[in-house]
């Protein structure tokens, strides 16, 4: 079903929401709202007082045209110093939460507890104090894309070194701020990690290493995640009593040809490849989705491999892995229309291995700073039905949604609200239609940033960063403005705008 599932609300519904409209609806009492930035992306201060260097400073100063116009994120925000200007931004929308990432190696120089920069200390202490102070509920990755150089020398996440050095970080920050957060994401996006830093090198660490990379880093993500939520559980579940997810982003995926069984099935098989890959395990039996073993193991076969290039989990580690989640963090921008492909040449990739190919419908939107984000509202709401029905209906939160404009953005930006707005509406309908216990959403992001490969050229925020002006000043775009409207209300009201 490739069309706008609305319209076929009689199947999914009783008769007495036939007439139910999503903008008359409220959102759920103590509904999260919220938005969300990462460390390197806004904070700047690369060097300052006493940081060690991420594998995006390195990425970054190496220059080489991987990033627009060999931009860095060496001052970005400058969110390190200019923290209060976040601050006024947060409350100027009324958020009820705020998602934001530590720097590992702000805090840990050299990823090891070995030692600890007391600096960075006291930074995310403020930050979590004036946010508590302001009534706004702290939502805190630990690792978001920005891996400590010193343990990249070391492996990074092809060595299986990295599931200790992470699981003592993890624990050095649930002592050090975990009587004050209570919801923590362990890794954010391990598929986008893994893929672009590991396999494509698109991103850092720009490890270009198709067909194994990202399978090994995923594998070590996935371990190391699951050690991070098991000290949790032990050490300090009881007196913090907080909650650990990881963040996991997804495409929605439609048959190209819904007619086609052979699409059906290459749809399937990019769930598998995306969101399940990780979410399998985690949420369901420890191990990886049976159909991707299967697919990875015949094409290594087919390649002359001597064993599959997938790595196998032990039944100890499997245990271990399994139920590792307290609720579902889910990050989602676009939907895909999935085609079969049959396997056609020998470089091994992991979408070579998924056999399938992704085509963009023409008729969709685009949003306009990014080329992959085609603007698919009614995608998310079929993902939060698969991952209620998949994942056993767990408690979900929109950890990240969002449409980036290109520079110059406009702060009339009403094409994007209006995204914002079908998006909202088919949250509604998973909640009161789907019953989807969705708990928050969150966008991306709440200034523009900078965006990876794309420099400061994309602009997600809520808030217009100008990044030529030193004070960095931010300004509202209209989608802030209506967003605070949507918060205030815990609803969309039609009649308004
Ligand atoms: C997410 N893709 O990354 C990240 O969590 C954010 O840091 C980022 O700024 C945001 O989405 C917008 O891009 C993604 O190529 C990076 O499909 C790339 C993709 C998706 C998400």
């Amino acid at each position: 079903m490739a069309s706008d599932p609305s319209v076929t609300f009689t199947n999914l519904s009783s008769p007495a929401v036939c007439n139910w409209n999503p903008e008359d609806a409220s959102f759920p009492e103590e509904f999260a709202w919220g938005a969300a930035t990462a460390a390197y992306q806004i904070e700047g201060g690369w060097d300052a007082d006493g940081k060690g260097p991420s594998i995006w400073d390195t990425f970054t100063h190496q220059g080489g045209d991987r990033v627009f116009k060999n931009q860095t994120g060496d001052v970005a925000c400058g969110s390190y110093t200019l923290w209060e200007e976040d601050l006024k931004c947060i409350k100027q929308l009324g958020l009820t939460h705020y998602r934001f990432s530590l720097s590992w190696s702000r805090l840990l120089p050299d990823g090891t507890t070995g030692f600890i920069n007391q600096k960075g200390v006291d930074y995310y202490n403020k930050v979590i104090d004036s946010l508590l102070a302001n009534g706004v509920t702290p939502m805190v990755t630990l690792h978001h894309f920005d891996l400590p150089q010193n343990l990249e020398d070391q492996g990074g996440w092809r060595s299986e070194t990295i599931v200790k050095a992470f699981d003592s970080y993890a624990q050095f920050c649930f002592r050090t701020f975990g009587s004050k957060v209570k919801l923590w994401i362990t890794i954010n996006e391990p598929y986008v990690a893994a893929e672009l830093g590991y396999e494509k090198g698109l991103m850092a660490p720009g490890v270009t290493e198709p067909g194994t990379g990202a399978y090994l880093a995923a594998h070590n993500m996935i371990k190391a995640h699951a050690a991070a939520w098991h000290s949790y559980d032990k050490i300090f579940r009881k007196t913090q009593g907080g909650l650990v997810s990881i963040a996991l982003n997804s495409d929605w995926a439609e048959p190209f040809n819904p007619n086609s069984l052979a699409d059906q099935e290459a749809a399937k098989r990019h769930m598998a490849f995306c969101l399940d890959w990780f979410a399998t395990p985690i949420f369901l039996d420890g191990d990886y989705p049976a159909i991707m073993k299967s697919k990875i193991s015949a094409v290594s076969k087919r390649q002359g491999c001597p064993s599959s290039r997938l790595p196998e989990f032990t039944e100890k580690e499997k245990m271990m892995i399994k139920g590792t989640a307290d609720f579902f963090s889910l990050n989602y921008y676009t939907t895909r229309k999935i085609r079969h492909q049959e396997h056609m040449h020998n470089q091994p990739s992991v979408s070579a291995d998924k056999e399938a190919e992704q085509v963009t419908d023409p008729s969709w939107p685009v949003a306009t700073g990014s080329s992959w984000l085609a603007v698919v509202p009614w995608g998310l709401r079929l993902l939060l039905k698969y991952i209620k029905d998949t994942y056993n209906h767990p408690i979900i939160y929109i950890t990240e949604n969002g449409f980036s404009q290109s520079d110059p953005a406009p702060l009339d930006d009403t094409q994007r609200w209006e995204y914002f707005r079908l998006t909202l509406q088919e949250i509604l309908k998973a909640i009161y239609i789907d019953r989807v216990m969705l708990k928050g959403y969150f966008i991306w992001s709440l200034l523009d940033n900078f965006e990876w490969t794309c420099g400061y050229s994309s602009r997600f925020g809520l808030f217009h960063v100008d990044f030529e002006s030193s004070a960095l000043p931010r300004i509202p775009y209209k989608s802030a403005i209506e967003y605070a409207r949507v918060i205030s209300n815990n609803g969309l009201m039609k009649s308004c705008g």
